[in-house]
């Protein structure tokens, strides 16, 4: 891969509505991306694997728990600092930021939201070094979109309790000393229970053969009798709502991230315009090739504005979860249509690993799938504004 000479289009001077502290930390992941993920990330991503030695570079730059407090050993930061950090990492590579936000929001989240004392000591300061590595299981073979239909299933065996089912496509799971996982109790009741690596009858196998977040590892999570203590059961909440908010988090984190891919495609795509040479002038000065130019940083624009804005309403308690499900939706849609034609402007150049445009694009594929589905969100925005419920 060529060097990394990103430069941050900002055309409405959004810096402006950041602090210092917001633009000191997204300076430091920005240079932490550059020199630490930018020189390896396609070699990770041509051989699928996740690249474990970038661990502590994340934890260093606050990626695991920006927002979890400094007694468990998160940054302590507030929400926008959270999103700038994501999109940071996401102009890397979205693998890269799936590993922290499953870590912050889906791992280190629900334990510090719904966890006892005990759990969060013992946990969170691990999980915020990158000692512990988390993953999150609510998918299920047949059961995605809908996971209230869940059929992971625990017993009650005295002072612990015995789990049996299994969950699908899981980010980080194949190297996870940790699992927050969602399964049923004998009353049908969903709850978060802490799985550790290690105990009797639980798998973790990868999944294989993946053409999008190949530098991420997915895989299974297999209960077979799997005996936990119940004192790693998440007491704080129980039912859907408990995973569905750790999604609200995650979520927002994707609103942002999904601005750093679009913006690594766009800057890309205008550095090779103006170079290229095509007809005796540069392809920039094509209208066809302007167009899509001007298009892409217009719709980079509003989606940071969006981001942002949701970034204070969520700072302040009051942004709602189908406020967050139509930043989710909108700004993934924006970033993958960028990819697409910011790939075209690089011609033949656009489909090689010397440029990051279509690992971004490959990527972009399982970003609006995961977290809920594109149509998913769109229903959720559907039921917000009409009162009638199109799931089901
Ligand atoms: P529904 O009846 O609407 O809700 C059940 C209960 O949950 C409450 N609730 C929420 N609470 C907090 N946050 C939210 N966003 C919430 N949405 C709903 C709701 O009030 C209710 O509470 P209560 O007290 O009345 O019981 O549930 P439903 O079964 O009709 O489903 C609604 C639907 C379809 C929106 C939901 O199931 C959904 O979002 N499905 C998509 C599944 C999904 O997003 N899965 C993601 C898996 S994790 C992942 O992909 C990680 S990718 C790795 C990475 O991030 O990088
Ligand atoms: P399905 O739910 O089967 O959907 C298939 C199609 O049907 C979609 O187009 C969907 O939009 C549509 N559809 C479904 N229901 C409706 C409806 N009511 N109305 C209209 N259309 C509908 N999950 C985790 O729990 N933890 C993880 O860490 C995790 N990481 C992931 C990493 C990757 C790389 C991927 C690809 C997925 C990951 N997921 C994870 C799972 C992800 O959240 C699910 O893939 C997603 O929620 C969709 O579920 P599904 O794949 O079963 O698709």
């Amino acid at each position: 891969m060529r060097p990394d000479l990103f430069e941050a289009p900002d055309y409405y001077n959004l810096d402006d509505l950041l602090t210092e502290e917001h633009k000191m930390i997204r300076d430091a992941a920005r240079a932490w991306v550059k020199r630490d993920v930018s020189p390896i990330i396609e070699q990770a991503a041509q051989d699928a694997k996740f690249p474990e030695s970038i661990i502590p570079g994340l934890a260093s730059i606050g990626a695991f728990g920006p927002y979890i407090p400094t007694e468990y050993g998160g940054a302590g930061l507030d929400q926008i600092s959270y999103g700038l950090i994501m999109q940071e990492i996401e102009r890397g590579d979205s693998g890269v930021r799936s590993t922290a936000s499953v870590q912050s929001s889906l791992v280190m989240y629900p334990i510090w939201k719904y966890g006892t004392e005990e759990q969060k000591q013992k946990f969170l300061p691990k999980l915020a070094s990158g000692e512990f590595m988390g993953s999150f299981g609510l998918t299920e073979p047949d059961h995605g979109s809908n996971p209230s239909g869940m059929v992971t299933r625990f017993k009650d065996a005295g002072d612990h309790v015995i789990l049996n089912g299994a969950k699908l496509w899981i980010s980080n799971s194949p190297f996870c000393d940790v699992a927050v996982v969602w399964a049923k109790d004998e009353n049908d009741r969903i709850h978060g229970l802490i799985v550790e690596r290690g105990m009797e009858g639980f798998t973790t196998p990868e999944t294989h053969n993946k053409w999008s977040l190949r530098a991420s590892a997915t895989g299974e999570l297999i209960f077979q009798d799997v005996k936990i203590p119940k004192s790693n059961i998440l007491p704080g909440r129980s039912g859907l709502g408990a995973p569905l908010s750790c999604l609200d988090s995650a979520r927002f984190g994707i609103a942002w991230g999904a601005i750093g891919a679009a913006m690594d495609c766009y800057d890309t795509a205008l550095r090779y315009a103006k170079e290229r040479i095509q007809f005796g002038k540069p392809i920039a000065a094509f209208q066809l090739q302007q167009k899509k130019l001007a298009e892409m940083i217009t719709e980079i624009t509003k989606a940071q504005l969006l981001a942002w804005r949701l970034g204070v309403l969520r700072e302040e308690g009051k942004a709602t979860s189908a406020q967050i499900s139509m930043a989710k939706r909108n700004n993934v849609e924006m970033a993958i249509n960028i990819a697409r034609e910011a790939r075209q402007i690089l011609g033949g150049m656009g489909i090689t690993g010397e440029y990051s445009i279509m690992r971004h694009m490959m990527n972009l594929e399982s970003v609006i799938t995961y977290e809920g589905t594109h149509d998913i969100h769109l229903l959720i925005t559907g039921l917000d504004i009409t009162g009638e419920n199109a799931f089901s």
